[in-house]
């Protein structure tokens, strides 16, 4: 199952080297592209009318999946996380209404767009520059619909530079963002990868997306790691200090004077014994109420947000995991919707 995120990638390659015309493969190519972008934009439209219908909505929360795994160092599970997660969101075993009282069976406050269908662009032989645009494109679709919102469900943690892009570049300026990981994600590049799951937050601050970034849940960083967060003015909270930290991060404000705050969820900031459906196992991680406890009591007006990482391959057999991402994505939801 390693191979999932290359799939059809071979044959493409075989096609290019037996001297099929390029025009041929590239106009092929651009109807693929705009047929994936035109369903997004058709689904987001007839969201956005139908909740501008129903009206009293301010911000509304819509999902998109982004089912990318071959950015990963490690395993590539991460591309098959999003219909797990929206199975999971609607289970029986639980009901529609978030922690804080929020109905999520209200179009209002939760609709679904749909994918971007990142397999079927890469079996076209759609590469990562371009890969990265539609998926830019695609959260841009989603905001064009207000009042809906974007709630990313990755995926590998590549896709929050195309998705943070997106949403700084469409709000017109620098966003805060707060940043849920055992990792800091801000290696230059990766193992020559500069799409690399282990590089978005370089990427992201790099272009300017970020005024501040808070990195929440770190415990597995290298010298490289520190030296990229002073280099770009992140704020680093280490799980080593958190019984220290943990008064102020459960009480924080972003996004004051600048566009908005961006959540974005590594499943792994976690430890694994609340989260075990990761790639990346590394112990000493936040409890689960101790996220919902930072999310919950966070002062911010929230224009996006990511869940990534969830590995099903690496799930329980009862689906633990799925479970933890799709509440986390109930609660985010009602943290988005108003
Ligand atoms: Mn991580």
């Amino acid at each position: 199952m390693k191979c999932a995120g290359r799939m059809g990638i071979h044959y493409m390659q075989k096609l290019n080297a037996a001297n099929v015309p390029k025009e041929l493969v590239e106009k092929g190519q651009n109807r693929v592209i705009e047929a994936s972008l035109t369903l997004i934009r058709e689904r987001a439209k007839l969201k956005g009318e139908l909740i501008r219908a129903l009206g009293g909505a301010v911000a509304s929360t819509s999902l998109l999946g982004v089912p990318l795994g071959h950015n990963s160092s490690f395993l590539q599970g991460p591309a098959f996380a999003p219909p797990r997660i929206r199975e999971a969101i609607w289970c029986g075993s639980t009901n529609s209404t978030t922690e804080e009282g929020k109905e999520l069976n209200d179009p209002r406050i939760l609709t679904d767009v749909g994918d971007v269908p990142v397999q079927e662009l890469r079996d076209s032989g759609v590469d990562d520059d371009r890969l990265m645009s539609i998926i830019s494109e695609s959260v841009k679709l989603v905001m064009e619909e207000d009042p809906l919102r974007p709630l990313v469900l990755g995926g590998d943690h590549s896709i929050s530079y195309p998705v943070v892009r997106a949403v700084s570049e469409k709000l017109g300026g620098p966003i805060d963002i707060l940043h849920l990981d055992a990792h800091p994600d801000i290696y230059h590049s990766f193992e020559g990868n500069k799409y690399s799951h282990a590089s978005s937050f370089a990427r992201i601050m790099e272009g300017g997306y970020a005024r501040r970034l808070l990195q929440v849940g770190i415990r597995s960083i290298t010298k490289e790691g520190r030296e990229q967060g002073k280099r770009f003015g992140v704020e680093q909270y280490e799980m080593r200090t958190f019984s220290r930290d943990r008064q102020f991060l459960e009480n924080l404000k972003l996004g004051e004077g600048v566009k908005g705050v961006y959540i974005s969820v590594d499943i792994d900031c976690m430890d694994p014994a609340f989260a075990p459906g990761v790639s990346h196992i590394e112990p000493g991680g936040l409890s689960f109420r101790d996220v919902l406890n930072i999310l919950h009591n966070l002062q911010a007006d929230v224009v996006g947000a990511d869940v990534v990482e969830f590995n099903p391959q690496r799930d329980t057999v009862d689906g633990m995991t799925a479970m933890v991402a799709a509440k986390l994505v109930r609660e985010l939801t009602a943290k988005i919707s108003k």
